[in-house]
């Protein structure tokens, strides 16, 4: 292993439920991202309810970011996000932003850009989203992302539908 594979990066990870008990689900995903092999979970936001994003009619989101450090690279975090999606019962191939018992999106992956489909970092839906910028910018206000730049700095966006923290 090259010595820059075993560097700590920091990566970010978007978390939203909104089947069987969401506040649940995503409690029990940060202890999951608490356990990823070569990874440390070093900061969680609170969680927010917010009105479904996307146009289907559907329960309301329960949405969280976690902070991690980690030294799988971009890909193989990926991979190990949607391990625990299947663990937890997602079924793959549902309705495009339907709902979901879990969704583990990888929002930024250290100064890294990949545009590919199977995977784009940054996601490109943090700049649109309250419900991904909103527990980012309570997390990580200074993180620079790359194409966006620091997250305090990115326009809430007035048109997106209600959210609020869950106390
Ligand atoms: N993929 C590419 N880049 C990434 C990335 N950075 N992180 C690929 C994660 N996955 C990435 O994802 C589809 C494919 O995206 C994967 O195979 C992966 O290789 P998916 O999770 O299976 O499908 P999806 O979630 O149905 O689609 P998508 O576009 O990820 O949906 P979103 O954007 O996650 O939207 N409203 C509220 N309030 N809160 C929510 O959390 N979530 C959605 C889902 C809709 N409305 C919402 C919320
Ligand atoms: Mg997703």
């Amino acid at each position: 292993m090259s010595p820059a594979a075993r560097q700590w990066r920091p990566a970010y990870i978007g978390i939203g439920s909104n089947l069987y008990g969401p506040v649940e689900q995503v409690e029990t995903a940060f202890g999951l991202l608490e356990k990823l092999p070569k990874s440390r979970l070093v900061a969680r936001s609170l969680l927010y309810r917010s009105a479904p994003f996307g146009g289907v009619e559907q329960p309301d989101f329960v949405n969280a970011v976690a902070a991690l450090e980690t030294q799988l690279d971009a890909r193989s975090l990926l991979e190990q996000l949607q391990h625990i999606e299947q663990s937890r019962g997602r079924e793959r191939g549902g309705q495009r932003w339907g709902p979901r018992v879990i969704d583990l999106d990888l929002l930024v992956y250290d100064d890294v850009v990949i545009d590919e489909p199977d995977l784009t970092v940054p996601h490109p839906g943090i700049a649109e989203r309250n419900f991904v910028l909103l527990p980012l910018r309570e997390i990580a206000p200074e993180l620079e992302i790359p194409g966006l730049g620091r997250v305090d700095s990115i326009a809430v966006n007035e048109e997106e539908p209600r959210i609020s923290r869950i106390e």
